[in-house]
């Protein structure tokens, strides 16, 4: 059966304008926050909330849709087989509770493991960044230009410090010395975001060490949409079902950071 991507873009636009409007109606009222894996790892009754209402909407409208959410409401996926909806309700809890702002939602949708549809919503300022593949991708229906390619020196690029100080995940010395070399970093807390700032241009690059699918789905497709490389920070293809680290670029840029800071 043809799938109606244009059909899916519409419900998907507007369960995501919608659930932006009552994530902004919630910042009147009280929130519960709890921890998760740990004492920084927050949710909220919120993020709960905004996850269920996407699962009933698309359960309702494409019953033969399958869903991964972070906050569990969704189908125990193994497989990428069919179509697949990716989501993160709100990318950025800790912004969402401590600044009530620098949060998104974060949307991918998947046919057999390709990225069709990516979303990435800035809920307070009221700005989707969304991709079609094949289509292009846009801010608020304004196209987003393809990304040319930039060194290190003339870079802006999105590294969280905790990279950079002692941690278990790599060597404060591999990330140090691009920290140095760049024309300057940044830091929102938010890894869609941070991907939709990279698809629009006002980053040229973000460097993580481990996301989970929800994280990136949505900024994938954007990112790819523009010409922007999306991969671990070795260089190889994200597992969608996995997690993964995550390293996009700008094209150029991409390949500068690859072989001057990571393979040594
Ligand atoms: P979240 O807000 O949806 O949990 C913060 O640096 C970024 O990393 C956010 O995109 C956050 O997503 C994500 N992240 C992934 N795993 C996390 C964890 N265990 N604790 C906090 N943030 C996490
Ligand atoms: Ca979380
Ligand atoms: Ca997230
Ligand atoms: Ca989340």
């Amino acid at each position: 059966m043809q799938v109606k991507w244009e059909e899916i873009d519409h419900y998907a636009r507007q369960w995501i304008r919608e659930a932006g409007a009552r994530i902004r109606a919630t910042f009147a009222e009280k929130l519960t926050v709890e921890t998760k894996s740990h004492r920084n790892d927050l949710v909220t009754n919120v993020d709960r909330e905004t996850e269920r209402f996407f699962i009933e909407n698309i359960r309702k409208t494409f019953p033969d849709h399958r869903v991964l959410g972070e906050e569990g409401f969704g189908d125990n996926i193994t497989t990428l087989e069919g179509i697949v909806w990716i989501i993160d309700p709100i990318d950025g809890t800790m912004n969402f509770v401590h600044q009530q702002r620098n949060f998104a939602i974060s949307i991918g949708v998947f046919e057999k493991g390709v990225g069709m549809l990516g979303y990435v919503y800035d809920v307070v300022q009221d700005e989707l960044y969304a991709a079609r593949k094949g289509e292009g991708a846009f801010l608020n229906d304004k196209p987003l230009s393809p990304l040319e390619p930039v060194s290190v020196s003339e870079a802006l690029i999105s590294l969280n410090a905790t990279w950079v100080t002692e941690n278990k995940r790599i060597d404060p010395s591999v990330l140090a010395p691009l920290v140095k070399d760049a024309r300057g970093t940044r830091s929102y807390g938010s890894a869609a975001l941070e991907m939709a700032y990279v698809a629009a241009g006002r980053l040229d690059a973000y460097i993580t060490m481990r996301l989970s699918p929800w994280d990136f789905a949505g900024g994938l497709v954007l990112v790819q949409e523009v010409g922007g490389i999306v991969t671990n920070l070795y260089g190889e293809p994200l597992r969608l079902l996995e997690r993964n680290s995550v390293f996009v670029s700008k094209p150029g840029l991409h390949e500068e950071i690859l072989k001057k800071y990571i393979h040594h």
